[in-house]
């Protein structure tokens, strides 16, 4: 489990990316003799967490889970977290509260929110470029809008560019969601990598994408070692296999964090109507210039969507997939608790931008 204990015990907390905001969060914490750590990996309960002395298997206490009303209050890879040492073993007590978080609606009917990685300053959203399902700019749109809602950035990420024989079209093809940043990479030539990881600094990056696009080979092209098991294709349809089953964040460089994340089958959107603006910005600039206020883009006259849609201004795909969102949102809304746990959020969402503000 803890393969890379005395690598990694050199690694400080500020490094880790501890700051004033989780010192004020813990600050109380730390006199009642808690030790505040990272967790680095996260296997369904099983966690290790980066302490200042090093990396620790830790379990959640037995008062957590009395506590723990919903699944988004179980710690997550990248959460920073509360503990306490009892005969060389290291218990969970306490999440402390995240910054930032990109969740997606639990699989199925359940509603429900699941953190996919906590307190993450850039999402890289990976697809592949090999011909196959796996560049779907749809889904791209849609991880776009969950990072808006997470208060991560987003940047495109296209894998497997030596698969590509057109890569100014792949780009170009790519441009379409708005001002977010694209790269052309290979985790097999190494292309691109060093200008993909240019401009982060010290961040923790979650890496997310279908199975198989190459998010695993990507850390380990981007470590310079073969550190995680990268899978096979099927050579049916080239989709993934779901190689990678468990969570795990990297340590770079610098205080720059890579965090591998398994395949995502089903994106169900977990997000406000902002959220969706945010990543339909086109969209939503131009509705602005509808007739009504509450208009629907489905056919009420002064529609100004209609209206670039017919001059094909907007993408018909584009369009309909920003409706298909704003459906899920509105049914998401109908549901009173779930509400309120998202206008928690956009609190939360508030308090870290005026945090950012004071101390970044
Ligand atoms: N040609 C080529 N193949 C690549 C590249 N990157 C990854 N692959 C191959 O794509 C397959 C899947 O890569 P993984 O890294 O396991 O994909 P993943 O996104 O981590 O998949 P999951 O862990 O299942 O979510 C492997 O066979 C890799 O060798 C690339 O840049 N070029
Ligand atoms: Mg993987
Ligand atoms: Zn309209």
């Amino acid at each position: 489990m803890s393969e890379n204990k005395t690598q990694d015990t050199t690694i400080g907390l500020n490094q880790l990316g501890w700051d004033e905001f989780f010192e004020g969060e813990f600050s109380p914490l730390r006199d009642q003799g808690l030790i505040p750590g990272r967790i680095v990996r996260e296997t369904h309960h099983l966690y290790d967490v980066h302490t200042a002395s090093g990396r620790h298997p830790a379990q959640i206490s037995g008062l957590f889970h009395y506590r723990a009303a919903v699944r988004a209050d179980y710690p997550t890879i990248g959460d920073w977290v509360a503990m306490f040492e009892s005969g060389g073993t290291f218990v969970i007590e306490k999440v402390l509260a995240r910054k930032s978080a990109f969740s997606r609606k639990t699989a199925g009917r359940e509603i429900d929110e699941q953190i996919i990685a906590a307190n993450i300053d850039i999402l890289f959203i990976v697809n592949a470029l090999d011909g196959g399902r796996n560049f779907n700019l749809r889904g791209i749109e849609r991880y776009i809008a969950m990072a808006a809602e997470g208060g991560a950035r987003p940047v495109i990420v296209l894998n497997k560019s030596d698969l590509c024989p057109d890569r100014e079209q792949a780009l170009a093809g790519a441009v379409i969601c708005g001002d977010v940043p694209v790269h052309l990479v290979s985790a097999l030539t190494g292309e691109g990598l060093d200008e993909l990881i240019e401009d982060c600094g010290a961040a923790t990056v979650a890496l997310t994408g279908p199975s198989g696009v190459g998010k695993s080979a990507l850390i380990n092209a981007l470590l310079g070692e073969e550190r995680i098991r990268t899978g096979a294709q099927r050579q049916t349809d080239l989709r993934g296999r779901h190689t990678t089953t468990h969570k795990e964040l990297f340590f770079l460089r610098g205080g720059l964090m890579l965090i591998d994340t398994p395949g995502l089958r089903e994106l169900g959107l977990w997000a406000d109507k902002d959220d969706i603006d945010s990543a339909f910005t086109d969209i939503s600039e131009l509705a602005m210039g509808c007739r009504f206020k509450d208009c629907s883009h489905q056919g009420e006259p002064g529609c100004a969507v209609q209206k670039a849609l017919a001059e094909g201004r907007i993408d018909r795909g584009r369009y309909e997939n920003y409706l298909t969102m704003k459906g899920e949102i509105s049914f998401l809304n109908s549901k009173a608790d779930v509400r309120s746990r998202l206008e928690r959020k956009v609190k939360e969402k508030r308090l870290s931008k005026i945090i950012k503000q004071f101390y970044i």
